[in-house]
């Protein structure tokens, strides 16, 4: 109608959600153009185009997850029998780095292709709106300025440093700068229980480093409790330190370069301890990176958190422009999701798909934001999708809801147990490390609701199982799965005690 624009589609971030918006727009023949910027980081960290998951998400963290595994794996293979050096193998963190950042760096160079053949220009700057349909940034201190039919904003979030902590943003470091240090992290505090706070801690203890964790509450709020604390306890037994409810309230550089870390309680303010570290981590949330945008500018409504209200076709109040993945919080029906619209990957890629389909071809499907299975890759890792044993009882009442459940250990893991433990005591013992459970709702047939797995490979496996809650499997259609075995997932066919039933849902070993 009438007005012409330079692009169809203007996308500001070039992460998981905005690339795939902006090339799938360009598939369906739109003219677009896709902003993307990155912040340094307190610590001075760049990285290059992808946004968080390819660069500073997702990607590191999954191959220092992989490297951190082989750490046990190499005792489990002595136990095995294979003759390793009698000495535990070194491990050189700026080897880890190299290989992670060579990766990365690849990746970075491969979305630039990916825009450049899907015709999608490619603008690396901070964009800001300065009306609906105007976009504005600088370049070598000159403006410029684009306008757009339709604009798209993916900008995500950054890590979040609590205010009022004198020396955290000066000293401590995020996920932000942790896949690229350029020295060993040596002996580390990890601030925060979040799921990234814990698979840093986790991978960290893992390739060998002193790392203790300060949890200001619970571990891993909004996830399943019971599963959390199993994920607190086996990580406990594999040498990462707790120290709970407590938070810094200071972090001073010493001469010789360590940090010397205050714990106060999180209640009460009394001091816990005082220690030094050579790296303080902090894990403790995100920010959407709405600051910068001048929503106000185009009249985009913003939350005080900072993220943008959407519809559940991720349009904003203003007609012509959109917001989606990390950025964005979804009103629609949550039942049956941990969340509004989960901080994820996939999540942020399907909604870019699926809203490009409908608005430059014939798609008319929504993105779905129930049901949708997440991991948390600390070493033993936990899949999840669904609701909480917690979340089902506060939203179906508790003579509505049956939970099956069974704690044991994976054979392999079981079979070396016994030799390495022959002298070890009671106290070293190794707790079970996986636990399956099934949230079922009694009223529908026992439908299940919420499926957890704390154990091996347990991303791998909630991903297949999470097709079955999907297509609303019940208790019944579990049990009438044959297994395959020796699996852990094998576990789920056949779940025999329930919670109400009081019984020990421990495997004997
Ligand atoms: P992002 O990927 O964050 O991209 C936004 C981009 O916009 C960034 O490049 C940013 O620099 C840029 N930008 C911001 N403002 C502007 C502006 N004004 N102009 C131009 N550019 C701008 N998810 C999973 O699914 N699985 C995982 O295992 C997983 N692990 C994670 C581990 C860590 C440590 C972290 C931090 C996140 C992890 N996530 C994981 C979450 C996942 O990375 C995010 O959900 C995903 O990247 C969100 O995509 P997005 O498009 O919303 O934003
Ligand atoms: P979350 O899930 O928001 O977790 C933040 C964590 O940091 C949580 O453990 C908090 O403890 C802790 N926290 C927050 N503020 C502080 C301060 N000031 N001091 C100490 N500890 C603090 O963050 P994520 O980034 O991991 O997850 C983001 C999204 O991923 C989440 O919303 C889901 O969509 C998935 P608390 O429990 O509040 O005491």
């Amino acid at each position: 109608g009438g007005e012409t624009y330079d692009y169809d589609l203007v996308v500001i971030g070039g992460g998981s959600g905005g690339l795939a918006t902006a090339k799938k727009a360009a598939n369906y023949g739109a003219k677009v153009a896709l902003f993307d910027f990155v912040k340094p980081s307190p610590q001075n960290t760049k990285w290059g185009l992808g946004g968080t998951c390819v660069n500073v998400g997702c990607v590191p963290k999954k191959l220092m997850h992989y490297a951190g595994l082989m750490g046990p794996a190499m005792r489990d293979a002595k136990n095995y029998g294979w003759q390793l050096p009698e000495d535990t193998p070194g491990f050189n963190w700026s080897t880890l780095v190299e290989v992670v950042q060579n990766h990365v760096k690849m990746l970075n160079f491969r979305y630039r292709v990916g825009l450049k053949s899907a015709q999608v220009t490619y603008i690396n700057a901070l964009a800001r709106l300065a009306s609906p349909h105007e976009i504005v940034y600088e370049r070598r201190g000159v403006e410029h300025k684009v306008t757009a039919g339709k604009v798209v904003i993916a900008v995500g979030g950054r890590p979040a440093y609590p205010a009022g902590v004198p020396g955290a943003k000066e000293y401590a470091i995020t996920s932000d700068d942790i896949f690229s240090l350029d020295h060993s992290p040596g002996k580390t505090l990890v601030v925060g229980a979040s799921y990234i706070a814990l698979e840093c801690a986790g991978f960290l203890t893992e390739l060998g480093f002193d790392t203790t964790v300060a949890v200001r509450s619970i571990l891993l709020r909004g996830f399943d409790r019971q599963s959390a604390e199993k994920i607190g306890e086996v990580m406990e037994a594999s040498g990462t330190r707790f120290v709970k409810g407590a938070v810094p309230s200071s972090i001073e550089k010493q001469a010789d370069g360590k940090l010397k870390v205050t714990l106060v309680d999180s209640t009460t303010g009394a001091h816990v301890m005082t220690e030094t570290f050579d790296t303080v981590m902090y894990g403790t949330g995100r920010t959407p990176d709405t600051a910068a945008l001048n929503l106000e500018a185009a009249g985009v409504t913003v939350l005080p958190n900072g993220k943008i209200p959407v519809n559940g076709d991720e349009s904003t109040n203003v007609p012509n422009i959109y917001a989606l993945g990390d950025c964005a919080m979804v009103d629609v029906n949550f039942m049956e999701s941990h969340w509004a619209n989960p901080e994820l990957t996939p999540v942020a890629i399907m909604a870019g798909q699926l809203l490009a389909a409908r608005l430059y071809g014939k798609g008319t499907d929504k993105m779905d934001y129930t049901l949708i299975a997440t991991a948390v890759f600390t070493p033993t890792e936990y899949g999840a999708v669904g609701l909480s044993e917690e979340d089902a009882l506060k939203m179906f009442g508790p003579q509505d809801v049956e939970v099956y459940l069974q704690e044991f250990s994976s054979l392999e893991l079981q079979a070396t147990k016994d030799v390495s433990h022959k002298d070890l005591d009671e106290e070293n013992d190794m707790p079970p490390m996986c636990l399956s459970k099934l949230v079922c709702r009694k009223s529908e047939g026992e439908r299940v609701v919420g499926f957890h797995f704390v154990g091996p490979n347990a991303g791998e496996l909630t991903q297949g199982f999470a097709l079955a809650l999907k297509l609303g499997a019940k208790k019944a259609d579990f049990d009438k799965l044959v297994g395959i075995h020796p699996t852990d997932a094998e576990a789920f066919c056949g779940l025999e005690i329930t919670r109400s039933s009081g019984i020990d849902f421990v495997a004997a070993g």
